[in-house]
This record gives structure tokens, C-alpha cells and sequence, in this order.
């Protein structure tokens, strides 16, 4: 036998073992994911608390030692004018939460969360509901973020899956109290095999329509649970060869679906602000959404611009070739920061990781941002991050989200500092003085034609070029870091 035939052969064997091993001495019971396989006795039966270790999370300020309390976040202390919670509104995403399972391409689930019975049925959908908000409860969070499938199981046909969401979202909105809502709702369009060529941008009527009935109505429970968004991402909205797709064909029929989103709003009386959360080329090769600026320009030529605003992703940014800060900037000065999908990917690796940001100096460009759009509301923080596939404890669920929470709290207290010091801002707008004069105005209110400038050029011969202080400017936001 041929060495590397005898790798796989073992290879197998320990495979074979280590699921032996899983079997005999048995998980808590089964993974998150594994469709129904495990057992089919799933009840809502669920007795007790579902974290009965962890109570609620307070501040204990920057010295505690208790991973199990926030250091930074104190979410009643004003900053800037505002409390921290309405500056950071910060919502958990159910899927990676309580759908996430742990599993990659490469290796299968690892978490075997103790209320999960391994079924995708409606008993365990509302047990998984609950779980979702005692979590939201303990952490001190007002928000949380859904699509439609991950809350409930599919149907074999849609009137069968709408009337799955219904009963969850049913129970949903009596967990949820008077202070808990949505952040956004979406409606998940990329993982059923319809969705292969796209949803809006399918080259298949029937899809088409189909993505339409199912945004309709996640819009329609988006919109009772007491949702302040609705998202758009396009998980297939791309092409992977030009050869065989009508590009401009496309961008038209998702013009068109979006629109008559706008129209589907109206008419129900949904007041949330409707996002597009740009992506690059993850999962297809071209997506139409890639970075701010492509999501800008597409609204923009649409004349979507008023009914739309962005979801700035941070990982997505990166994925982009772009800096978060640079999205947001750029979101922003078109008057298009709504919300912030607040995750970070890692730099050696090169996919959308989804984890918590714990970079400060990230987290405090991302707040300056958000401080200068004047804060985020109706838009805020959501989650969109995951646990390692290493990370198994309960325990570790609750030690992710206010890791992430006080890492944005910290970027809020240092924008907070860098606004108040104000010698970034001075520099800045030392850099641009030489606008402030009399050819300066008119060039900015547009009224310099080349023949004026031209005068101008000739009599001043040539003209002095400052410093452009960089490494000052790297100075001043280290000092508040
Ligand atoms: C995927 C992603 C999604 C959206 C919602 O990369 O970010 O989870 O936020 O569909
Ligand atoms: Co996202």
C-alpha cells in the first residue's frame, strides 16, 4: 500500500474513533445543527433557568477581576451629552448565539449547548427562544437581531414556514417585555438551493418572487416585534462569471425588489430605517453590494438614496481592502451611516472570522465616527460575531458579548477624550486653513472658474506646501488611547 493511501486509511480510522469517542462518552446531548438526527422527542419543556450560573452582568469599573462584569460600560453615565446605552444600543445576533454550532468547512460542531435537543423543530425554536432572552436579560442588552430562519424551522411550503415564524415570533414578543426589541430583522436568503443564483438577483422568476413573499413577511414580524431596521445582505447577490450574467439585467431587478420594499414598508406603517450591509466578493466572487462606496453609488443611481441607509460591517470592511473607519467615513459623509455590524476578522486570516472586536484603537475610530454622525439611532451595535470553534463553556457566550461591549464602551470614553482634547480637530483644521480665504470660499461655493484661478496661480508663483503632521496626528490619538 502507497504511504500516502495508508495517511488516509488512518486518517479515517482516527475519525472514525473520535466520533466513537463523541458517541460513547456523550456529549451533554447533541449539537445545534444536526437537523433533526439526535432525537426526536423535542419539547419546550425546558425547567429552570438556562444560565443558572451566571447572574446579571454589572459594572464593577476598570479594576474588577470578574470576567463576569463590564469594566468600561457603565450604562447610564453620560458621555458626550448622551448615556453610554443610547450612544451604543447594542443588540446580541441570535444566529451566531444561539444557531452557531461551531463548525467550519473543515471540522464539525463543537458546542453542545445543555438546552439544545440537536432537532430544527418548532418546540426547540421556542426553547431556544427563551434561552435567547434570559441571555439578553442577564447581559443588560435591549436588542437583539434575527433572520427569519434561524428564529424558526422552514416549511415544506411557504405558508407552512410563515406560519412556523408566526408562533415563534408569537412567543417572541411575550418574552420580549416593553424594553426588549429588535435592532433589525431580516429575512435569510442565501442558504436554501433556490437561492443559488441569488435571490433578487436570480435569473429565475420564481425566485425572484419567492425572495419577495419571504422578505414580505419578514418585514411584516420585523415590524410587530417592534423592529427599529430591516436588513438587506446579499449573500448571493453577486456573479461568479461575467460570461454567463446580465449584470446590468440584474442590478435592475434588485433596484426594483427594493423599491418594492420601500412600497411593502409603507403600506404596513413600518417606520424603521431599511439598510444594505455592503460585502465583498464573500461567498461569490462579485457582489454587487462590495463596499460602501459601490452601495452608495448603486442607491444613489436607483434614487433610493432617502429610503436607504447602510450597515456598516467592520469585517466586511477589511474583506474589502478597507479600514472599518474608512466605511464609516464614507457612509457617513454621504449621509448614509445607520447601523454597525460590530465584529473585527483577524489579519493572517483571510475570511469573514466574525469575531468580538477587542482592538481599542479600532473601536475608537469606529466611535469617532459614530460620535460625529451625531450617534446611531434608529441604527446601532449589533453583534454580528461568533465564538472560536475552540470556545465551549456556556460561560464564554456571556465573556464574548461583554468583552465586545466594553471594548465599544472604551472607543466611546477615548473618542469622548480625543473631542474633548480637541487638538486633533485643531490640526485638521489647521491642515485645510489655507481654504479659509477669499479664492478659498469661492472655490468651495463653487464659483472659481480655471480662468480666475489661473490669475491667481501667475501672481503667487509657486505656492508653499505645510507639513501634513501625520505622525503628530498618530501622537494625539495615542494619548488617548
Ligand atoms: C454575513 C453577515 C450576515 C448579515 C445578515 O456576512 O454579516 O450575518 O449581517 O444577513
Ligand atoms: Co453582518
Amino acid at each position: 500500500m502507497k504511504w500516502k493511501m495508508k495517511a488516509i486509511l488512518f486518517l479515517f480510522f482516527c475519525l472514525n474513533w473520535a466520533f466513537l469517542a463523541v458517541v460513547a462518552v456523550g456529549p451533554p446531548i447533541c449539537s445545534a445543527d444536526l437537523g433533526g438526527e439526535c432525537s426526536d422527542a423535542a419539547s419546550d419543556d425546558w425547567k429552570g433557568e438556562f444560565f443558572p450560573d451566571i447572574k446579571k452582568i454589572k459594572y464593577e469599573g476598570p479594576s474588577s477581576k470578574n470576567p463576569l462584569s463590564y469594566k468600561w460600560y457603565n450604562a447610564n453615565e453620560e458621555i458626550l451629552g448622551k448615556k453610554m446605552k443610547d450612544w451604543l444600543r447594542f443588540s446580541v445576533a441570535f444566529w451566531h448565539t444561539f444557531r452557531g454550532t461551531g463548525a467550519d468547512p473543515f471540522g464539525a460542531p463543537t458546542k453542545y449547548w445543555p438546552w439544545e435537543d440537536g432537532t430544527n423543530s418548532l418546540a426547540m425554536a421556542k426553547r431556544r427562544m427563551r434561552a435567547n432572552f434570559e441571555f439578553i436579560n442577564k447581559l443588560g442588552v435591549e436588542r437583539w437581531c434575527f433572520h427569519d430562519r434561524d428564529i424558526a424551522p422552514d416549511g415544506k411550503t411557504l405558508a407552512e414556514a410563515n406560519a412556523n415564524l408566526d408562533e415563534v415570533v408569537a412567543l417572541a414578543k411575550e418574552l420580549q417585555g416593553t424594553k426588549i426589541h429588535p435592532l433589525w430583522g431580516t429575512a435569510q436568503l442565501f442558504m436554501h438551493p433556490r437561492y443559488m443564483h441569488g435571490a433578487a438577483t436570480s435569473s429565475e422568476v420564481g425566485v425572484y418572487a419567492y425572495a419577495a413573499a419571504q422578505v414580505k413577511k419578514a418585514m411584516e414580524v420585523t415590524h410587530y416585534l417592534g423592529g427599529e431596521n430591516y436588513v438587506f445582505w446579499g449573500g448571493r447577490e453577486g456573479y461568479q462569471s461575467l460570461l454567463n450574467t446580465d449584470m446590468k439585467r440584474e442590478l435592475d431587478h434588485l433596484a426594483r425588489f427594493f423599491q418594492a420594499a420601500v412600497d411593502w414598508k409603507k403600506k404596513i406603517g413600518f417606520n424603521g430605517t431599511l439598510l444594505i450591509e455592503p460585502k465583498p466578493q464573500e461567498p461569490t466572487k462579485h457582489q454587487y453590494d462590495w463596499d460602501a462606496a459601490t452601495a452608495t453609488s448603486f442607491l444613489q443611481k436607483y434614487g433610493l438614496t432617502e429610503e436607504f441607509k447602510l450597515n456598516i460591517e467592520c469585517n466586511h470592511a477589511t474583506l474589502s481592502g478597507h479600514s472599518c473607519f474608512h466605511e464609516l467615513e464614507t457612509a457617513r459623509i454621504n449621509g448614509l451611516l445607520g447601523n454597525i455590524d460590530a465584529n473585527t476578522g483577524d489579519p493572517q486570516v483571510g475570511w469573514d472570522t466574525d469575531q468580538f472586536m477587542t482592538d481599542i484603537g479600532e473601536a475608537t475610530l469606529v466611535m469617532l465616527s459614530v460620535v460625529r454622525n451625531g450617534g446611531l439611532a434608529p441604527g446601532g451595535f449589533n453583534f454580528d460575531a461568533k465564538l472560536r470553534r475552540e470556545s465551549t463553556d456556556v460561560e464564554d457566550l456571556f465573556i464574548s458579548h461583554i468583552s465586545g461591549i466594553d471594548t465599544m464602551a472604551r472607543g466611546l470614553r477615548n473618542a469622548a477624550k480625543l473631542i474633548e482634547y480637541g487638538s486633533l480637530d485643531e490640526l485638521v483644521r489647521k491642515r485645510y486653513q489655507s481654504f479659509d480665504s477669499e479664492i478659498g470660499a469661492l472655490i468651495e461655493a463653487g464659483k472659481a472658474d480655471f480662468e480666475t484661478l489661473e490669475k491667481n496661480a501667475m501672481e503667487w508663483g509657486e505656492p508653499a506646501v505645510a507639513s501634513g503632521k501625520q505622525e503628530l496626528a498618530e501622537m494625539i490619538f495615542q494619548s488617548a488611547l
